[in-house]
């Protein structure tokens, strides 16, 4: 039985909103970058005495839809109807509170699909772990990633952009303990596409991942940190302007991103990014991280994430 890793992703451009909830295809295209800190191991196993699958997360026997899911795509795919035995660690360093779909579905998709038999490229692995989870059709890949929208399941496939492991970015993880009503990505997501301007908002998006793409190519770091930001904040504008609104912002994130702008306008390269909740990640280099961490350190516990690998054995 092999083991699995996958690491998080984190979103430059950001998937957010869905076009097809039972296959995952997303209204846009958008663009990851794999970090080096938090991770999934994931174990499959086919027992041929079970009558369902068995999911084992974190030491804890659990039911998971998505897990199902993915299983279901797998025996169908195979015609092979037995069950499994699956062993899946998150590796989150303490307090962070930082579970991940997107590293967890990129490992289960590959060690799955290995139980089964099955070798198939990145590019069909990105497929099936799109079905448990969007952003992790991203993190079967290393550094950085893009999703394509696509109108099917074999369309909307994610492929390296670049795997520069040495590239420099750092990307600061800002963790502050606050427990605010949880709205998951899914639900935010569904709200959103209700917003006046989330047509806009997808187009707009378009552009901006061509744009990102040259940045990227450039190695052109002030405008990934600028583009990924703009992406961010309109994201979050929509949550604020759908119809049933709600903000994952707290005072605190908010204050950050304002700590993180007056970093920038000295001077600092110093970007933030906000996901489905209210944590901030500031996008930085080597060179100017010990400035931004000593900025933004009283406002949570830092964590400090590289370009990551993709999916791999272990
Ligand atoms: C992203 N997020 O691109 C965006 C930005 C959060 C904010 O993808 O419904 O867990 O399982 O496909 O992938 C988080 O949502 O959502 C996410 P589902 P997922 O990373």
């Amino acid at each position: 039985m092999s083991k699995v890793r996958a690491y998080t992703n984190i979103a430059l451009i950001k998937y957010w909103g869905k076009s097809d909830s039972l296959w995952n295809l997303p209204t846009t295209g958008s663009i990851g970058l794999t970090l080096d800190q938090l991770y999934t191991e994931t174990s499959v196993k086919i027992n041929d005495d079970l009558k369902q699958d068995y999911f084992m997360l974190n030491g804890q026997k659990t039911q998971n839809l998505k897990v199902m899911k993915v299983m279901n795509f797998l025996r169908n795919l195979t015609g092979d109807r037995r069950f499994v035995e699956i062993f899946s660690e998150n590796h989150v360093p303490t307090a962070a509170g930082l579970a991940s779909s997107a590293s967890g579905f990129a490992a289960l998709a590959m060690a799955a699909s290995q139980a089964f038999g099955l070798s198939l490229d990145r590019k069909e692995l990105s497929t099936i772990a799109r079905l448990g989870s969007g952003s992790a059709s991203r993190s079967v890949f290393g550094g950085f990633s893009i999703w394509h929208a696509g109108h099917d399941h074999d369309s909307s496939f994610a492929e390296s952009i670049l795997d520069p492991l040495n590239f420099d970015i750092r990307v600061i993880d800002i963790l502050a303990d606050e427990s605010t009503k949880k709205i998951s990505s899914s639900q935010g997501m569904q709200l959103a596409q209700s917003a006046p301007n989330y047509a806009a908002w997808c187009s707009n998006s378009q552009k901006q991942i061509d744009d990102m793409l040259t940045a990227i190519a450039n190695s052109d770091l002030e405008k990934i940190g600028l583009i990924a930001e703009k992406n961010a904040l309109a994201m979050h504008e929509l949550n604020r302007t759908a119809i049933q609104a709600f903000d994952y912002f707290t005072q605190n994130t908010r204050d950050i991103i304002a700590a993180t702008k007056k970093l920038y306008n000295s001077g600092t390269l110093a970007f933030a990014t906000i996901d489905a909740g209210p944590n901030v990640k500031v996008i930085t280099n080597s060179e100017n991280q010990s400035t931004v961490i000593e900025t933004l350190k009283n406002y949570g516990e830092i964590l400090v994430q590289k370009a990551g690998p993709g999916v791999t054995n272990v």
